[in-house]
């Protein structure tokens, strides 16, 4: 489906990364190690040929939705928006300062490109099913993308919305879950274990696949895959790991919230250029 090749796909997303490095630590803060495992993801989303969007008319009534329900991950969101030409990639730098645009969490308020204001875990589907439920109403052919945390997941309303989703037949509607194993207090299967999560999606009316989420050419073909399935919404659930392409990061296993100090910086994008091991 892309234009682009995988090993092209490999490069933007290794930028990707650098930017939410570069961002959170001149920011002092932020959450680098949840943006950094749903990078293949949206990278795919916005560089694979998978949304259709235009960077010039972000309110483009016919374009598809991508809601970033683990808000938390704003520095994945602005990296990727920068890079496709929403904003200036010089304005990545701004994050979390006074005054700029590209705030904590993402405000559709303020930055084009953003679809939804998130950052409380749990709204973000209920948002997409509005759009996606539009869509259908109005006749409409755009497609509407989801991505949760896993630790998100426990959240009430994401079930109401699940059900609800399978109930109305939301073909039109992808979620991709990010499944990184933690939550921001430690071990999601030690807080509130999510399986068998693709059973209960299934029982949900949903079509599931599971994939390794760091692999271009899985995600790639899930959302080949999502787009062929009709009559259901469609779930990916994405293996991923907290802190992905930074070694120290990801050893670190739930190194939640906290940017790279700065004399580690180069050491992270040197990692980051030798690529995914
Ligand atoms: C309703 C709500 N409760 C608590 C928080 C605080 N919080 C921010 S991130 C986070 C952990 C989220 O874990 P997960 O969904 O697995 O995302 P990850 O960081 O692992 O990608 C929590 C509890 C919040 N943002 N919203
Ligand atoms: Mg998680």
């Amino acid at each position: 489906m892309s234009e682009r090749s995988t090993q092209e796909l490999q490069e933007i997303a290794k930028k990707i990364r650098k930017n939410i490095l570069a961002a959170t630590t001149e920011a002092g803060s932020g959450h680098p190690s949840s943006s950094l495992s749903g990078v293949e993801v949206a990278t795919m989303l916005y560089f694979g040929g998978v949304l259709r969007h235009d960077p010039k008319r972000p309110e483009w009534p016919d374009r598809d939705r991508f809601i970033l329900s683990k808000g938390h991950a704003a520095p994945l969101l602005y990296s990727v928006l920068a890079e496709a030409g929403y904003f200036s990639t010089d304005d990545l730098l701004t994050l979390r300062k006074f005054g700029s645009p590209l705030e904590g969490h993402p405000n559709m308020r303020r930055l084009p490109g953003v679809e939804a204001s998130t950052g409380s875990l749990g709204q973000g589907l209920s948002i997409g099913i509005g759009h996606a439920l539009a869509a259908k109403v109005d006749g409409k052919d755009y497609r509407v993308f989801v991505m949760q945390g896993d630790g998100e997941t426990q959240e009430g309303q994401v079930w109401e919305a699940k059900m609800f989703a399978g109930n109305q037949q939301l073909d039109n509607l992808t979620l991709i879950i990010d499944r990184n194993r933690y939550q921001q207090t430690g071990k999601v299967v030690e807080i509130e274990d999510l399986d068998p999560l693709a059973d209960k999606l299934t029982s949900f009316k949903w079509e599931v696949t599971e994939i390794d989420g760091h692999e271009m050419d899985q995600v790639s073909k899930a959302f080949d895959w999502a787009r062929g399935v009709s009559g259901k919404p469609q779930a990916i659930l994405a293996s991923t790991k907290k802190g992905r392409g930074v070694s120290f990061l990801e050893k670190e296993g739930n190194y939640h919230g906290k940017p790279v100090p700065k004399e580690e910086l180069e050491k992270a994008f040197k990692e980051i250029e030798a690529g995914l091991s």
